[in-house]
């Protein structure tokens, strides 16, 4: 592929935030498993899944959304695409019948990689209230 197109792959970061271990599976610096995948998303297997299907769906572009909290009026497209993404993986992975989305957002909900990433659990009964 030509340095252009590489060079595309690679997410715009600002000085003021740093690289997360998502921007180098974006890049494909780091191998991933894709199961879905557009213009602006990127959806790929959790590497510690907590269910047969764990997918997570992310923003090919950050763009400050480090967090849900942080998510701003410009975010509206993004997040919409991003949940439409999340059915598409469970549509694809057979599992439309009954599936989670999660966001943990901010420490205090669990979040360890800040670049917002929706969750998507499926493949056996769920239980509620979630931990
Ligand atoms: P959280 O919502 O920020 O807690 O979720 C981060 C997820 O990213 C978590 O489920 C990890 O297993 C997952 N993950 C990954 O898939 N690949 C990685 O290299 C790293 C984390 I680091």
């Amino acid at each position: 592929i030509s340095q252009a197109a590489a060079a595309a792959r690679v997410p715009p970061v600002s000085e003021t935030e740093t690289r997360t271990i998502f921007d180098k599976i974006i890049a494909k610096e780091i191998p991933s498993t894709v199961v879905y995948e557009d213009d602006a998303v990127l959806a790929f297997r959790d590497i510690s899944p907590q269910a047969p299907v764990h997918v997570l769906v992310i923003p090919k572009s950050r763009d400050g959304l480090t967090e849900l909290g942080k998510a701003g009026k410009r975010h509206e497209e993004i997040l919409g695409r991003l949940l439409h993404a999340a059915k598409m993986v469970a549509e694809k992975e057979g599992i439309l019948e009954g599936f989670r989305v999660v966001i943990n957002s901010g420490p205090s909900a669990c979040q360890s990689v800040y670049h917002l990433h929706l969750h998507v659990l499926g493949g056996r009964q769920m239980k509620w209230p979630p931990g």
